[in-house]
C-alpha cells in the first residue's frame, strides 16, 4: 500500500515536471520567477479613476495581486491597513503591470491607489477575504 502511494507520488510528480516543461507557451506573460497562481487581476482605468471592479475576492493566507494599467497614467495599489513597504504595487504607463503576494486573515479590506487625486476620484475596490 505505501509503496503503490508513493509510486503513485513519483508518477504525479513526473507529471508536474512534465506539465511545467511544456507550460512556456501558454501566453502567461514571460517567465517570472513567482510562484503560486494569482488570485486575482486588478485593471487599473483611467480616466476613470477606478479598478475594473467595485468588489474582488480572495482566500485567506497568501493572496496574490496582478495590477495591470489599462489608462495611459501611472497608478498602485495598497491595501488598508497593509503597510505598504509589506505591500505596494505600482504600475507606471500604459500596458505595464505588477504582481505581488499579501499575508492576509479573512476580512473586508479596501485597496485603493495613492497617487494624489486618484481614490477620491474613485480608485478603490473593496477586497473580500475569506
Ligand atoms: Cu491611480
Amino acid at each position: 500500500m505505501t509503496a503503490y502511494k508513493r509510486a503513485a507520488a513519483a508518477t504525479a510528480a513526473a507529471t508536474a515536471l512534465l506539465l511545467a516543461g511544456c507550460g512556456g507557451s501558454s501566453g502567461n506573460g514571460g517567465s517570472s520567477a513567482t510562484t503560486g497562481a494569482i488570485d486575482f487581476t486588478v485593471h487599473s482605468e483611467d480616466p476613470k479613476y477606478s479598478y475594473d471592479q467595485k468588489e474582488y475576492s480572495a482566500k485567506a493566507g497568501t493572496v496574490t495581486i496582478e495590477l495591470v494599467n489599462d489608462g495611459n497614467e501611472n497608478h498602485n495599489l495598497l491595501i488598508q491597513g497593509i503597510s505598504k513597504s509589506k505591500f505596494k504595487l505600482s504600475v507606471l504607463g500604459t500596458g505595464s503591470s505588477k504582481t505581488g503576494a499579501a499575508q492576509l486573515a479573512a476580512g473586508t479590506y479596501t485597496i485603493y491607489c495613492d497617487i494624489a487625486g486618484h481614490r477620491g476620484a474613485g480608485m478603490e475596490a473593496k477586497l473580500v477575504v475569506t
